[in-house]
């Protein structure tokens, strides 16, 4: 029996410390010319995008959108290449920024750390309505600490990017000459030329394949990982099978950013050629919050709970915030 869909955006209340106001962008983020090394080009065409409404009622309507054709990046972007963008412009993200103490009035100062939030399961059965019982804010914990302080990246230098804000995504996207996938270049070049089946790969549940398909949360969620896939947190970008056009982890692993604001009703107010976003984010979970969409699900998506990997599925996060499981990958035009 397949429980109705788990949300694992992380509330405003438990992420405030990495809600930081407007952030301003780091000096020196120049472009470097496009390349399009580790990129595939999605030839343009017209798909169904959207899917089962009674999973989740944001995927509807299913309708008709036309994309003109771009490059996009197969895989996630990795430490080592955020490391490059880092090395070459001195960016900090925001996680590694102080919060700004006029954003938080009645937080004493002390309090004011930098950090992130971290998937921390618990020992024993949880309600599965209260995210803040397996995410923990952590000082310390960035990009380069995915667990906090003793934590690093060494060992994981191919493995995606994470406790990226929206804002991060965007910079990295313009120094590499590049930009954020709309949601609907980003479901069109999930679908991998297949029409309107249930997942990246088709139509056989991650459940039911004879091998791994993705990095997801396998057994009970979020206490008992069997671990079946591998992987408890983050794998190297190119772990699992690719899907129809030769892209890795268009679902599993690391949720990724879009450049489209997030509302439910979205795709209401789509254009049938190349559909942007609305023109402001609106979550009824969190009015007052900008959000944009995230998409394809993480390692921690499983069957029984947040089966957003499915090809159709959406998320949210705010802007300035980013996670243990939130990642990107970029397109580009040209
Ligand atoms: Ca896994």
């Amino acid at each position: 029996m397949l429980r109705k869909p788990g949300w694992h955006a992380i509330p405003f209340v438990l992420i405030s410390l990495a809600n930081q106001g407007c952030q301003m962008p780091s000096p020196g983020t120049k472009s470097v010319a496009v390349s399009h090394d580790n990129m595939v080009y999605i030839k343009g065409g017209t798909y169904e995008m959207g899917g089962d409404s009674t999973l989740f009622t944001d995927t509807a309507p299913v309708h008709k959108v036309t994309i003109t054709g771009f490059w996009i990046d197969k895989t996630l972007v990795t430490n080592a290449d955020f490391t490059a963008f880092v090395n070459a412009t001195g960016y900090k993200t925001t996680a590694e920024q102080p919060p700004n103490p006029a954003d938080f009035h009645g937080v004493p100062e002390a309090k004011l750390k930098s950090g992130s939030v971290v998937f921390t399961p618990p020992n024993s059965k949880v309600s599965l309505d209260d995210v803040s019982r397996w995410w923990t804010y952590v000082p310390g914990a960035s990009w380069q600490h995915p667990e906090g302080p003793g934590s690093d990246i060494s060992d994981r230098m191919n493995h995606p990017v994470v406790h990226v804000s929206h804002d991060d995504a965007v910079a990295y996207a313009k120094w590499a000459g590049k930009m954020l996938p709309s949601e609907a270049q980003w479901e069109f070049a999930a679908r991998g030329g297949l029409n309107q089946k249930p997942f990246a790969w088709g139509d056989t549940p991650p459940a039911d394949a004879k091998k791994p398909r993705a990095n997801l949360f396998d057994g009970i969620f979020p206490t008992k990982n069997t671990l079946k896939d591998g992987y408890a947190r983050t794998s190297p970008v190119n772990a699992f099978p690719p899907n129809g056009y030769g892209l890795y982890d268009m679902a599993g692993n690391c949720w990724q950013w879009t450049a489209d604001f997030y509302r439910s009703d979205a795709y209401a107010g789509h254009t049938r050629k190349d559909p942007v976003g609305p023109a402001e984010s609106y979550d009824q979970d969190e009015p007052g919050i900008t959000k944009y969409v995230q998409r394809g699900g993480s390692f921690l998506c499983s069957a029984d709970y947040c089966v957003r990997y499915r090809v159709a599925g959406r998320g949210k996060g705010a802007r300035d915030t980013g996670a243990s499981n939130v990642s990107f990958r970029c397109i580009s035009l040209k």
